[in-house]
């Protein structure tokens, strides 16, 4: 199979449902995300973890939408960092894989700070887009390039990475499809790394009210807790850290629900993690 093969619309967008999972990203346009962007020129897709500092809602109200946003990008930013320090000693010589790469900000810190080769996948032609006209305007587009493909079926020859990993981006896929994908394009001792929500398998077998209501609010599909161990054991994943961020990421969304780029999302995510039905988990495990 050719490297790096030019893959038409019908072939990387397989179902209906994957169509209109592309149709609200290439659409999507948010003041949360791109405001938040705009603060470093680093746009993320995912949300922010640590310590919120409260005084950005003290001193002059007129520039306080501003410092929330700023404050809210720096949370993002530092759940990339932390996403980032999992990914096990890698060097320039290295090439890895953000799956469903969204406008690139994981991918772009991922190789300032390594200097390796970094491939993004996103289903969003406009993500892509977007996220190669970044990489031409930060000179790095010899090291980080975004393809238009489907994480199920990545087109990339096997045991090509050594590291691959999906920032909030699990719960559009089957596990067990990801993961047997995931695990092909995977060297031998390379790492996986997911940061995501999940719901609580102790909690019952069905999502809550809440999770349901952040499925229907991005189209997805929030997998169990107990899949991401089954799909990875079954898929030559064997874990080695887990780590439950949701105390860490409820500041962050109590922060985002007084802002002016709240969504609406706000609310069923801080009663999810509060009522203990959802998780924001961190999830690391080796390829053997
Ligand atoms: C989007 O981030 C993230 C998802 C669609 C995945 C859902 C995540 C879970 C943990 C369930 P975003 O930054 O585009 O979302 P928003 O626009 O709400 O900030
Ligand atoms: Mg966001």
């Amino acid at each position: 199979m050719l490297e790096n093969p030019a893959a038409t619309g019908s072939e990387v967008l397989v179902t209906k449902y994957q169509k209109s999972v592309a149709e609200y990203w290439n659409k999507e346009k948010d003041p949360v995300n791109i405001r938040l962007g705009e603060v470093s020129g680093t746009f993320h897709h995912h949300y922010g973890i640590g310590d919120v500092d409260w005084s950005v809602l003290e001193g002059p109200e007129d520039t306080r939408e501003e410092r929330t946003i700023k404050e809210m990008h720096r949370l993002e930013a530092a759940q990339a960092d932390f996403l980032l320090d999992q990914l096990g000693p890698l060097g320039p010589g290295d090439r890895i894989l953000d799956a469903g790469s969204g406008r690139g900000g994981t991918s772009f810190m991922a190789n300032q700070r390594f200097g390796c080769q970094v491939d993004g996948i996103s289903i969003s032609e406009e993500q892509v887009k977007f996220a190669n006209q970044q990489a031409q305007q930060r000179g790095v587009a010899d090291k980080v390039a975004f393809n238009f493909r489907n994480m199920l079926d990545n087109r990339f020859p096997d045991a090509t990475f050594q590291a691959i990993w999906n920032n909030e981006s699990t719960m559009y896929v089957d596990l067990h499809a990801l993961f047997a994908e995931h695990s092909r394009v995977l060297k031998q001792g390379g790492r996986y790394v997911t940061i995501t929500g999940c719901y609580n398998d102790v909690h019952g077998r069905q999502p809550s009210r809440a999770v349901s209501q952040i499925d229907a609010h991005y189209i997805c599909d929030i997998h169990p807790r107990s899949e991401y161990f089954a799909a990875m054991s079954a898929n030559n994943l064997v874990p080695i850290s887990v780590v439950d961020l949701t105390a860490a990421t409820i500041p962050y969304w109590e922060l985002r629900a007084q802002s002016e780029v709240a969504t609406g999302v706000e609310s069923p995510f801080l009663t999810a993690y509060k009522e203990g039905s959802f998780h924001y988990l961190m999830i690391a495990a080796d390829k053997v």
